[in-house]
């Protein structure tokens, strides 16, 4: 059955894919699986129907026949469960796959969002040029730690898996700060995952809603 997820109709990022209906879509390309998109504009996201699949009013979500499913992580775990190539199945190797998507989702991913944040909305704030060092910092800290743990080697447990993709996706988020260039196995870490096939076509699909060059389905 093909799957339904949804997206932002306006790109906020300027199609710079940094939203999280990417991961989903790029999830479902490894999987090689086939999906619809519908866009949803703001105001949608807090119509009754669209809560009653996001409690929060946020995309993206996941319908698949009778299943509906929010959250982009575990989005990414379902699709990720039905594909040998995002989730090995040696079940050792399964688990710590597991492990690091959830390491991306709560302990890589908060400091920078919170640095995200706050270059985004604090900018004009009086206590902002003050506090960025530190966010930025606290961000470092978990870089310095990844880019040990992750040395040479391409992926972070041998070969690629949907721990990657998630760690990969949060990563993609500090490309504009700089602060990937400080950890320079890290950067070529993210640009092999973007390098992927799987990924381009998931980064194609949403930056054509951007550029309005591929007609969509529409809101609900
Ligand atoms: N934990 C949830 C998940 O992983 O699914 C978080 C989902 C989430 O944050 N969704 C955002 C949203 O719907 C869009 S992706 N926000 C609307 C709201 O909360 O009212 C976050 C995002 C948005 C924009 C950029 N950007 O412009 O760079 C990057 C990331």
């Amino acid at each position: 059955m093909t799957p339904t997820i949804t997206a932002f109709e306006r790109s906020p990022d300027r199609g710079r894919g940094l939203a999280r209906d990417m991961c989903v879509r790029w999830a479902l390309e490894e999987a090689g699986r086939t999906y619809e998109v519908r866009l949803l504009s703001f105001s949608d996201l807090n119509e009754p129907e669209h809560r009653a699949l996001q409690p929060f009013g946020q995309i993206p979500t996941y319908e698949e026949g009778d299943l509906a499913l929010f959250e982009s992580g575990a989005i990414v775990f379902h699709i990720a469960e039905q594909s040998p190539g995002l989730l090995p199945s040696d079940a050792s190797a399964r688990a710590r796959a597991v492990t690091w998507m959830f390491a991306a989702l709560s302990t890589v991913e908060p400091p920078i969002v919170e640095l995200s944040m706050a270059t985004l909305f604090d900018r004009d704030k009086s206590w902002h040029t003050e506090r960025l060092p530190l966010l930025q910092d606290r961000v470092r800290n978990r870089l310095e730690a990844l880019s040990r743990r992750l040395s040479e080697a391409d992926w972070l447990d041998s070969t690629f898996s949907a721990g990657d993709l998630v760690m990969v996706s949060v990563l993609r988020r500090l490309k504009s700060s700089g602060l990937l260039d400080e950890y320079p196995n890290i950067a070529a870490y993210v640009a092999r995952g973007e390098a992927r096939p799987a990924f381009k076509r998931a980064f194609d699909a949403q930056l054509a809603i951007f550029t309005g060059s591929q007609p969509q389905a529409s809101a609900p």
